[in-house]
């Protein structure tokens, strides 16, 4: 009896060591299975050295000896200093004589603070940089190529990151809130901070690390001014202490009328003095704690939060003041250009470009304009925002989200990478052709040296980070395509996928598909061909297209879609709200006219008639059944193809991952029954027979009640 009881502790034990909780992200360094592989790479392996001695040598030594003991199978001793029996040879150009020797001087200097060069020669392989963290990023990309069962000799790499400034935008709440999070709560534990540093966030910081990840805002953008007081900025002060070594940058959200919350003045006028110099002494401040503090991020004039225009000002007057008070300790301001006000009756698709595109020029130096990628708000599909390649003499900084408010939430599985490239690939026609929005925002285009990329992060207290086992991959693709917005988002899933599952081949072939589709068939179920902002209100889970009594118009989804008896669409052409009228002529051509644009966009452009002839040949009424009919045909195949993996990954990611995509079904055949029942009494036409018929009444639909939906 208690021989079976040790052994049943024994077998439970086994498994807990097995179990994945998804914990270790892509980073999990599980032994190569392929043994000649694995013999090749002891051999290049046996003896790795890591030169100079600082905080972040010492991660890259703990990170090297971790990988290297779990992908090899065998603990491995580091070479306490270098000797001519080295065979990887580790450290900043200016260690040693031979890392010196890899490149020129100017080629050292092309790689800036970040970039790094991994060469091969016979019997040995170098990875260098001129910094501590470039190397740190350059073994990362090492031990990748490891992970991923990737050859490593005749290496020859020289990686430079395209963007300068590669972030994370979390929006959490001092209560551990976190507004469009779908993880849990914030993974910041203020209360115990700074005393407590949880194991998370250097697990959060080594993750961001190994994806070249620079910069995060802690907090939301909706801000409190209460992080910017003393007590709290000991805690910040904790946290960019812990993340500093691996080569991340803090910065915070501003509120804009901080000066009267906290200082107790009369007024946020950034033309006041006294405001002014609150915002001096309140910078040096920060600074006192953090010296390298990255500088704020802010959302003014938006959604109700303060700002300039509160007293007339302009957003460069209240950016400008900020940038001067952090001018001198190098710090800059992204400044949101996320504005639109209920008051302007002007399309809200506008209003943005309207209010920013007068100011450029006007900001001081070290202000970057934060755009999000589309005009809207991060909808499924958007056109590229027309701020891009409208002003050419800011920096404009990227904005995406990665947390899935409107693309699914932690219940659907949407790979985002390709919306991120179609964005960055979209070509502005802003200088002539190929001014792409990539160009625009690393600065190329316009000769700025400020650039970045941000993604909001969909990052919590869940065990796996992300909720959804597969929204890491959003994560991963933020950070791969931050430093390189060139790689396909291909390369990108296969190597997420074989180091978060597996390398076996066809695993990743069948899996990547899945990704590769994925945020198609979201549209297909959720927004085809152009609709956009018909979530449900305030969580923004599921559809309401119907609603249409809330305060502000721009807040109702019959805005956004216009259904009516003759049928459905925003009109933006130059007969509607000239909206298209911000893009330059060359990329109004492939929206403006209805006869020849991208059926993807026609209903963000056009008002089409029911019975509009699409391309495929089927009535626009016809056309909206069979996109949507497609979507939830499509999660079906995400299902089989799913099923085919039981045996390539571990159960409980199998499991996890098979029962969301159940709730995903649902919720794709939710999205279409409900869309199609509305637009239904619209259009008057039947749902073709051979489509699956809703089982539900568009009543029902529209009681449907989410109070505590998460994220709001
Ligand atoms: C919207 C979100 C809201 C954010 C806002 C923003 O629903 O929670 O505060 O974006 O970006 O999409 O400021």
């Amino acid at each position: 009896m208690k021989r079976l009881n040790v052994l049943l502790l024994l077998l439970i034990a086994c498994t807990f060591v097995q179990a994945e909780t998804g914990y270790e992200l892509w980073l999990r360094y599980t032994k190569i299975s392929n043994t000649s592989l694995l013999q090749q790479y002891k051999q290049q392996l046996a003896s790795p050295v890591v030169l100079g001695s600082s905080p972040t040598t010492s991660i890259i030594r703990a990170e090297l000896s971790t990988a290297l003991k779990g992908l090899m199978g065998t603990n491995y001793r580091l070479a306490s200093s270098i000797s001519s029996s080295n065979t990887l040879i580790i450290g900043k150009a200016d260690a040693t004589n031979i890392l010196s020797s890899l490149a020129t001087k100017d080629e050292l200097k092309k790689l800036g603070e970040d970039g790094f060069i991994i060469k091969a020669k016979p019997g040995k392989t170098f990875i260098t940089g001129n910094t501590d963290v470039a190397v740190l990023y350059g073994v990362f990309h090492y031990l990748r190529l490891l992970q991923t069962n990737q050859p490593i000799t005749n290496l020859n790499i020289v990686s430079v990151p395209k963007l300068k400034l590669r972030m994370l935008n979390h929006w959490d709440n001092l209560d551990r809130s976190v507004e469009r999070g779908y993880a849990g709560e914030s993974i910041w534990d203020w209360h115990r901070l700074p005393g407590y540093i949880d194991q998370r966030y250097i697990d959060y910081a080594r993750a961001n690390a190994s994806i070249g990840i620079n910069a995060v805002a802690l907090t939301n953008v909706n801000a409190n001014a209460t992080i910017l007081t003393a007590n709290y900025l000991e805690k910040v002060k904790a946290l960019a202490d812990a993340f500093r070594p691996y080569g991340i940058k803090v910065f915070l959200t501003a509120r804009f009328s901080a000066p009267i919350e906290l200082g107790k003045l009369k007024t946020a006028d950034p033309l006041d003095n006294a405001v002014q110099q609150w915002w001096n002494e309140k910078v040096k401040e920060i600074y006192s704690f953090i010296p390298d503090f990255g500088g704020f991020v802010v959302k003014a004039n938006s959604e109700g939060q303060p700002g300039p225009q509160d007293y007339k000002r302009t957003h460069a007057d209240g950016a400008n003041m900020m940038a001067k008070a952090l001018a001198s300790h190098k710090g800059i301001i992204i400044w949101r250009a996320f504005v639109y006000a209920a008051e302007n009756p002007v399309d809200r698709h506008k209003q943005a470009y309207d209010d920013f595109v007068p100011l450029d020029g006007k900001f001081e130096p070290n202000v970057m304009v934060q755009v999000k990628n589309g005009a809207i708000d991060f909808m499924p599909r958007e056109p590229f925002h027309p701020l891009f390649g409208a002003m050419p003499k800011t920096p404009l900084m990227m904005e995406f989200q990665v947390t899935q408010e409107y693309t699914g939430q932690a219940t659907n599985w949407v790979f985002l990478a390709p919306l991120f490239k179609e964005v960055l690939d979209s070509d502005t026609y802003s200088k002539s052709k190929n001014s792409t929005v990539a160009k625009v925002i690393d600065g190329s285009l316009d000769n700025h040296s400020l650039n970045g990329m941000t993604g909001v992060a969909n990052i919590g207290s869940d065990i796996n980070w992300c909720g959804h086992p597969m929204a890491q991959a959003n994560w991963y693709a933020l950070g791969r395509l931050a430093w390189d917005y060139n790689l396909s988002s291909d390369t990108i899933a296969d190597e997420w996928l074989r180091m978060t599952f597996s390398n076996d081949a066809s695993f990743v072939q069948s899996t990547k598909q899945i990704m590769l589709n994925s945020r198609e068939i979201m549209v297909d179920y959720m927004n085809p061909l152009g609709l956009h902002h018909i979530m449900g209100t305030g969580h923004h889970y599921g559809p309401a297209p119907w609603v249409s009594n809330l305060n502000r118009p721009e807040w109702n989804p019959v805005y956004y879609h216009k259904a009516d008896s003759v049928g459905i669409g925003f009109n933006r052409t130059s007969t509607g709200s000239k909206a298209i009228e911000q893009y330059q002529p060359d990329a109004r051509k492939q929206w403006e006219n209805i006869a020849t644009a991208d059926e993807k966009y026609l209903l963000w452009f056009h008002h089409a008639s029911w019975n509009y002839k699409m391309k495929s040949g089927r009535s626009l009424w016809n056309e909206l059944c069979h996109q949507y009919n497609a979507g939830v045909d499509s999660v079906k195949w995400m299902q089989r193809e799913w099923q085919k993996q039981a045996t390539k990954v571990d159960a409980e990611r199998f499991k996890a991952v098979s029962m969301l995509l159940n709730v995903q079904l649902e919720e794709a055949k939710w999205w279409r029954n409900a869309c199609l029942l509305y637009f239904q009494t619209f259009s008057k036409q039947p749902i073709p027979s051979n489509y699956e018929q809703p089982d539900k009444t568009l009543d029902y639909y529209k009681s449907l009640r989410f109070p505590f939906a998460p994220g709001n």
